[in-house]
């Protein structure tokens, strides 16, 4: 069909294809609003049958009536409130066995108290429900959305009442043909209110949305539109940065709709310095806050340049699953966990394949400096002569990008993962194509395509829609679906377009913890060797911009039913779903630490190596350490992985320890830098004692700019007393004085993050925050045990810029000696 027949019998169809929805409001959460979250009582109904007569028509009296029985003698054959609760936000598969492969209708109640409030008025936001929804208030419909990964709301203002108020959501996951994604995917079909549900005031006339970023090509002027709703569209609006000292006016029109448009001098956002403002969008009857940064994104050739400048995106594809809770992850603690992860590869940039992700791993994504990829679920094959479709499509992609338009974080759209090339495919992408630019004429496009062989060592990148698109998206699985690993040696690449690629996709499956020879599938050594050789392809590839491996940690999918290996997950993660780090990992982690400090890794600078050296050495002869093998972690600090040290090394060591042995000292080196362990075991703390160090706020100037650019050097250590423990540090402080030398010379700028962290702990000398591997976080309270720190009292005289962490917190009974070491600056 041609494309303008196409979007002419669009046009006719829209009205009845959808009802309608209230315009999606942008930035709840700098509105007010009351969480829905929580219990909510339902009902699994396969035949549909809450909704459905005998007949199969649509019936009056369903379940969304939540209907009692008035007398003895009436018959209702459904109850919610004596039904199974489950819990919102979150899938129903993992929620129970028996739901773990359901895919049908599931009904959820909850009740909810209110109180009406004149001027203002109430919107119900559901976060996402996986796929359909249909939503009753007090038994009435008041709306419906297809598409299980983008917000929705309804106003409800009129139908909400003083006393007595149920929502009812029929979600229905069922698969189909003509929906988006299809029938066949490679995830789990999670179904349920997977995220966020609230109630939303406003005002009468309030700011539903507004776009404010950077013109497209400019540093220095802001341009975008703010968008009222109401009675009262005629307005003054005034957008307010106060740090930047903006603030200026416009006037909406009769549709409550101003462009804006002012020079603005900022502080550009980058993954260097995530750096947001605190902007106002004020109304006459309304105002909102949000967080916004503001950078600029481009393509100029064959390169990506953000605030102008060339940057390769040092990537990892993630899937919206929970690694260790497991299931649909919809937390700001999920989004934490998955990109430190990615932090700790080396990422400045993350593909949340292959739908809309909850907005927190955005929100947290444009705090942490990670950029994003966020794509819609065109996924294989979809019905592309279906104008219903593709409806749904331009809907979910409005949605998405509504949703996130005003996130820094986000370089890019993408609108298809691995679409067939043909024509009616082609119109439709492009149809979409221009709608997100249409919608967003400040971001890059892409798709991650396929791409074909020429002859047995070319591949070539010519998919036609590349045309259309600003970076080229690309995934290929040399080494697992295409070919044993070697093949990447042979391999050279050709594109027809002069455009950034990006490797969107490539990898193997490994199950952790299995090993074997490197050309025995399923094992971690074949998934390292096919890194290793993607690695070195990859390097070779001259118009290479970005690479974002498939994928981060180990996802669920129908697909993949190998017992013993697969067992219904996919294991192509670096990183297990219980969150243990295969050895490809460390591969990535090198590369893009390369990559980052275009210098070798910091495991392999001599000075630095020597300053370990001397750390052991020191700590040997000053307390009362006794090497178990010395020769072995003084001399051998490069020939050992971590996996190895675990693996052969620790279990040794630990066979020659005595049940009273009070010490071990284990040096290892972790692919980069090392790792070096210090467990003294000693008797148990002095109950009840929190031994608070008396703590300076770490190093006040010269704290590493990036966390995950450190490289730990942890020692847990226990001792007796708190006078032991401060020499200890008093020890430790002198071997950093005298390292500094050999550090001072890495130029570290501050890390936003932990000063601002660290400033909220700085008249709280009791405030705990965790210690996990290279992040901080002050609120994953599920994985590591308590820590503290005192803040407040100088311990350390280190001056600045010393360039190394050093954080000592009371783990319950343990001292923990955690010192960062930062890599190489840019
Ligand atoms: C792909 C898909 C991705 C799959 C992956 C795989 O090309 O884009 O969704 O999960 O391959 O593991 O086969």
């Amino acid at each position: 069909m041609k494309p303008l027949v196409l979007f002419l019998l669009l046009l006719a169809l829209a009205p009845c294809v959808r009802a309608q929805k209230t315009d999606l409001i942008a930035n709840t959460d700098g509105r007010k609003t009351t969480s829905l979250n929580g219990a909510w009582q339902t009902i699994v109904d396969p035949y549909e049958s809450g909704y459905y007569n005998y007949r199969y028509q649509p019936s009056d009296s369903g379940y969304f009536k939540n209907a009692k029985p008035k007398s003895k003698t009436d018959l209702i054959e459904y109850d919610f409130d004596s039904s199974r609760p489950l819990k919102v936000p979150g899938d129903w598969n993992t929620q129970s066995d028996q739901l773990f492969f359901y895919e049908g209708t599931i009904w959820y109640k909850k009740s909810f108290p209110y109180q009406r409030k004149p001027n203002t008025r109430l919107f119900v936001y559901f976060g996402a429900a996986n796929y359909f929804a249909d939503v009753y208030l007090n038994g009435e419909k008041i709306g419906q959305h297809e598409g299980g990964f983008t917000p929705f709301n309804f106003e409800i203002t009129k139908l909400v009442r003083d006393t007595g108020n149920f929502l009812v959501v029929k979600v229905d996951n069922k698969r189909r043909r003509d929906a988006v994604p299809t029938l066949m995917t490679d995830w789990w079909n999670y179904g349920g209110l997977t995220r966020d549900v609230k109630l939303v005031e406003t005002p009468a006339t309030f700011v539903n949305d507004y776009s404010i970023q950077l013109q497209k090509g400019s540093q220095d002027r802001i341009a975008g539109w703010v968008k009222l709703t109401g009675d009262k569209p005629t307005q003054r609006i005034t957008i307010r940065i106060p740090e930047a000292g903006i603030s200026k006016s416009f006037a909406t029109d009769g549709h409550g709709f101003a462009k804006i448009d002012f020079s603005a001098d900022l502080r550009l956002w980058s993954p260097e310095n995530p750096k947001l403002y605190d902007v106002i969008v004020e109304a006459e009857t309304d105002q909102v806050r949000d967080q916004i940064g503001f950078r600029s994104i481009e393509t100029r050739g064959t390169d990506i340049l953000l605030n102008g400048k060339p940057i390769f995106l040092r990537g990892v594809c993630i899937h919206e699953e929970a690694p260790i809770r497991g299931g649909r992850a919809y937390s700001r603690e999920d989004a934490r966990m998955l990109l430190s992860w990615a932090k700790e590869l080396g990422a400045n940039f993350v593909r949340l394949a292959h739908y809309p992700h909850n907005e927190f791993i955005v929100r947290e994504a444009d705090r942490m400096g990670i950029m994003v990829w966020s794509e819609i679920p065109v996924y294989w094959t979809i019905l592309w002569e279906n104008p219903a479709t593709l409806e749904n499509a331009r809907n979910q992609l409005s949605e998405m990008i509504t949703r996130d338009r005003n996130r820094a974080a986000i370089v890019i759209w993408s609108v298809a993962n691995e679409t067939p090339v043909g024509e009616p495919r082609l119109a439709f992408l492009k149809n979409l194509i221009s709608h997100a630019r249409s919608l967003d004429p400040t971001r890059l496009l892409s798709a991650a395509m396929e791409r074909h062989y020429v002859n047995d060592t070319t591949q070539m990148i010519d998919d036609p829609l590349g045309e259309f698109l600003d970076v080229l998206g690309c995934n290929e699985y040399v080494g697992w679906y295409d070919g044993l690993p070697e093949k990447a040696d042979r391999l050279e690449w050709k594109s027809k377009y002069e455009k950034p690629v990006v490797m969107s996709e490539f990898g193997g499956d490994a199950l952790y913890g299995h090993h074997g020879d490197a050309s025995t599938r399923w094992t971690e050594e074949y998934q390292e060797s096919i890194y290793r050789h993607q690695i070195a392809m990859l390097k070779r590839i001259p118009f290479l911009r970005g690479t974002s491996p498939w994928i981060l940690t180990d996802f669920r999918s129908p697909r993949r039913p190998l017992p013993k290996i697969q067992d219904y997950w996919n294991r192509k993660g670096l990183i297990s779903s219980g969150g243990q780090k295969k050895k490809a990992f460390y591969v990535m982690q090198r590369w893009y630490r390369e990559l980052q400090n275009n210098t070798p890794a910091i495991g392999e600078d001599e000075q630095v190596k020597e300053f370990a050296k001397q750390f052991v050495t020191r700590l040997m002869s000053t307390r009362d350490v006794r090497p178990l093998i010395p020769e072995f972690f003084l001399n051998d600090f490069t020939a050992l992985s971590k996996h190895d040290f675990y693996q052969k090394v620790a279990p040794e060591v630990y066979a020659k320890l005595s049940r009273d042995e009070r010490v071990r000292l284990f040096v290892a080196q972790e692919n980069l830098g090392y790792m070096i362990t210090l467990d003294v075991m000693m008797e148990p703390e002095i109950p009840g004692e929190r031994a608070f160090l008396p703590f300076q706020r770490i190093l006040p100037a010269g704290v590493a700019r990036r966390l995950s650019q450190s490289h730990l050097v942890e020692g847990t250590a226990k001792f007796t007393n708190r006078a032991e423990l401060l020499k200890e540090l008093r020890d430790l402080e002198q071997s950093l004085v005298a390292a500094r030398p050999i550090l001072q010379r890495k130029n570290l700028e501050q890390s936003p993050t932990f000063l601002s962290k660290l400033k909220k702990f700085e008249h709280d000398p009791h405030v705990g925050y965790r210690v996990r591997s290279s992040v901080i976080d002050d609120d994953d309270k599920r994985e590591f045990g308590l820590a503290r720190l005192a803040t407040g009292q100088k311990l350390f005289s280190i001056d600045t810029p010393l360039l190394i962490e050093l954080i000592v917190v009371n783990d319950g009974g343990h001292f923990r000696i955690l010192m960062l070491l930062p890599a190489d600056s840019d």
